[in-house]
């Protein structure tokens, strides 16, 4: 099925100057960019972003987190976006993140940020309720 998923680049991907990489993985394995802009988020962009995660023992941490610099977010497009998307970029926890996805190949040494976050590089739609949910935050 044709979807749209949304995606973002974290501070750390900008930080390492590995924005290039990622969108020409995203890129070479089919899907298309149909928007993208680097932005700083607001905490209120933050908190609605990260909003299914409020109460989490990780969750303060992630808000400093993401809103510690740049971030890049994009309108991605293509048959079975969310999924493939989500297959490209890996496990959440980089260390398990196989070879051949975006947080398995780039990770860093230390993963965690003095935050206490996963420093994972990228965000990606779970499900098409949150594509929706966050394509609408950013992109109207
Ligand atoms: P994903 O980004 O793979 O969808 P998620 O939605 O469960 O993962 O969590 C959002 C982000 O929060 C994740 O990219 C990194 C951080 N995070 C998740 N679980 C964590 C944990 N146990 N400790 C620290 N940070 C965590
Ligand atoms: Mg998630």
């Amino acid at each position: 099925m044709l979807e749209k998923s949304f995606c973002m680049i974290k501070p750390d991907g900008l930080a390492r100057d590995l924005e290039k990489e990622i969108l020409k993985r995203i890129e070479l394995t089919g899907l298309r960019i149909e928007a993208s802009r680097s932005v700083a988020l607001t905490p209120a962009e933050a908190a609605e972003l990260y909003q299914p995660h409020a109460g989490k023992p990780f969750y303060d941490g992630l808000i400093k987190f993401i809103t510690s610099g740049p971030v890049t977010v994009c309108q991605i497009a293509g048959e079975d976006a969310i999924a493939r998307l989500r297959q490209l970029m890996g496990a959440t926890d980089p260390r398990a993140a196989a070879a051949g996805t975006i947080r398995g190949d780039l990770r860093e040494a230390d993963v965690i940020g003095e935050h206490g976050t996963i420093k994972n590089l990228i965000h990606g739609s779970d499900s098409p309720e949150s594509a929706r949910r966050e394509l609408a935050i950013f992109f109207g």
